[in-house]
């Protein structure tokens, strides 16, 4: 076997630290991806005993990984890059994101191990006494709203605890996760030297030294002021005690945090100036390896459906979350939620169609742009944007109906979901420019009847993209900016060589004042239900 890398390369790796596994992807200096290599929690670590990487309490609510798995994947995914022969010593520099929200808890004396790593003894034997909570709170935990609402009454309501941190108060949320483990395990908090997110932690391993949080992922914890980027000091006492010193002083997400820890220069054969620039939150990755710009929107038509836009003048909502921008230090990207997307289109298309998208794309080509003033809402199971749940149809006069043609129907759910997905965008501040372009991906996104329709109601171009592990290729990306020197390049430019999207569907420019009606119609409805 030969050795991965032609001997003058240098290369760059992104690191993901998400919920079922961790990945990583190297890149060379051109920007192509000359390694992947993954280890699944489950599978590969199943003496943790997880099922999709978390164990779920008996509450149900209380979602939690073991600290302690995500050191030892680490070290088992870089021994499976050494017996794949990838050659360390050519990294110039790392970076990687972490699933968002989730936070671990440093005991006492756990900085002065990192700082003392040694090689010949695994990180998992190092450091199994340096978490003061052995079970990390996750992004899927829902077990605070009690700790959210005394936070949302702190900061004077929901809509200013979002106009502070960009969003009201969410259980996922470190801020309320590190009031929880305050409140209920008070010793826990107090014998707690640090506390960060996973992306920071992650970062940590790497530099042998608490790492700082970075603005984007920090905007993920309602407590960072995503206006001024400095913790709220408001936030902080409504969370716990002395919080501010337990968290460290945020910092931009393209920082270099210096170079990388003996640890893995003599155990991998990293070099020893191999850099190590700040980690940031997987979305934020994402919109990184999607490479989106001013202007941009991406849309991930998966299981569920998900959007980011890059903006300039952030409008928090009581809808949505606004982030700082983990690649322009003065913009922001919002990241919106929809929970029933595939499966929704899924039921109506077996439903209507028999199961097959060919006949569901006829339905949909057999009704006009608009559907003749038909407008529907399919929220199948409760919906996060918003709360609501139910199906309703009105007709061109604005009143309910019970139901559809078969035609009418496929198109109602289709412009249904795209109409929601510009209302909140436009809500968090987002306009539809000139420059605009739609970025989609995920399952839908090969169906090119829907992309027609994403692209007449959006009134922007629509490119598709083939974005499978975005959040680690948008790392080396950043490993790769940080490296070159953020204040010599912008990220655009530093990623302008990357492979160029493909052009899906191109606007009906006629049909922009339908959809700018059928709007205010829909905006109507769902408020009608949001609010029944
Ligand atoms: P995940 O979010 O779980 O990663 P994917 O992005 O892979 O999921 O999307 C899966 C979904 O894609 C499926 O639920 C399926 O309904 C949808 N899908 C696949 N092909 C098509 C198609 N041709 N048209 C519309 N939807 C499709
Ligand atoms: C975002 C969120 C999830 C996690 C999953 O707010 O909770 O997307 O980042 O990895």
């Amino acid at each position: 076997m030969t050795s991965i890398g032609k001997s003058s390369e240098k290369l760059f790796i992104g690191f993901d630290f998400s919920t079922q596994q961790v990945k990583a992807i190297a890149i060379d200096n051109n920007l192509a991806v000359v390694h992947e290599a993954s280890v699944q929690f489950d599978k590969d670590l199943p003496h943790y005993g997880t099922q999709g990487g978390v164990h779920i309490q008996a509450d149900g609510l209380t979602i939690t990984s073991p600290t302690l798995m995500w050191v030892e994947a680490l070290d088992l995914l870089l021994s499976k890059m050494k017996q794949d022969r990838f050659d360390f010593s050519k990294v110039s520099s790392l970076s990687g994101a972490g699933q968002q929200h989730g936070s671990v808890y440093w005991n006492q004396g756990a900085e002065k191990t990192l700082n003392n790593l040694q090689s010949q003894v695994s990180l998992k034997e190092q450091l199994k006494d340096a978490f003061s909570l052995a079970h990390s709170p996750v992004w899927m935990d829902s077990s605070t709203t009690k700790q959210c609402q005394q936070l949302e009454q702190a900061a004077g309501g929901a809509q200013a605890l979002a106009d502070i941190t960009g969003s009201r108060g969410y259980e996922r949320f470190t801020g309320n996760q590190i009031a929880k483990v305050f409140q209920t395990q008070p010793t826990i908090y107090e014998v707690t030297e640090r506390i960060s997110l996973v992306s920071s932690f992650a970062a940590s391993l790497f530099i042998g030294r608490v790492a700082p949080i970075d603005y984007s992922d920090g905007s993920g914890m309602n407590l960072l002021d995503i206006n001024t980027r400095m913790w709220s000091q408001k936030a902080l006492d409504a969370c716990g005690p002395r919080l501010a010193e337990r968290l460290g002083q945020p910092v931009s997400s393209s920082n270099n945090l210096g170079s990388i820890s003996s640890y893995f220069v003599d155990r991998y054969g990293f070099s020893p100036d191999c850099q190590v620039i700040t980690f940031t939150g997987d979305n934020p990755g994402s919109l990184a390896g999607m490479r989106l710009q001013a202007g941009d929107i991406a849309v991930s038509l998966g299981t569920s459906d998900t959007l980011f836009l890059w903006l300039k003048t952030p409008r928090p909502a009581l809808e949505g979350h606004i982030f700082c921008n983990p690649v322009d230090d003065v913009a922001y990207m919002a990241l919106l939620c929809y929970k029933n997307g595939s499966l929704t289109r899924e039921r109506l298309r077996n439903e209507r169609a028999k199961g097959s998208w060919d006949k569901f794309n006829q339905l949909l080509r057999s009704a006009p742009p608009g559907n003749e003033g038909n407008i529907g809402i399919y929220f199948d199971v409760q919906e996060i944007t918003p709360a609501a749940v139910g199906v309703v149809r009105t007709g061109s006069d604005g009143k309910r109906v019970e139901s559809f043609t078969d035609p009418q129907e496929a198109r109602a759910v289709i412009e249904g979901q795209f109409l929601a997905k510009r209302l909140h965008a436009e809500k968090l501040g987002y306009h539809i420019g000139k420059d605009t372009r739609v970025l989609a991906t995920g399952g839908a996104s090969s169906n090119a009847a829907i992309l027609q329709i994403l692209s007449d109601v959006f009134q922007a171009p629509v490119y598709v993209m083939d974005v499978a592990n975005s959040a680690s290729l948008g790392c080396a990306y950043r490993a790769r900016h940080g490296w070159l020197g953020s204040s010599q390049v912008t990220f655009k430019d530093s990623v302008k060589t990357a492979t160029e999207f493909k052009l899906a569907a191109s606007p009906n420019l006629e049909v922009s004042q339908i959809y700018d009606q059928l709007l205010v119609r829909y905006r109507q409805l769902e408020e009608e239900l949001a609010g029944s």
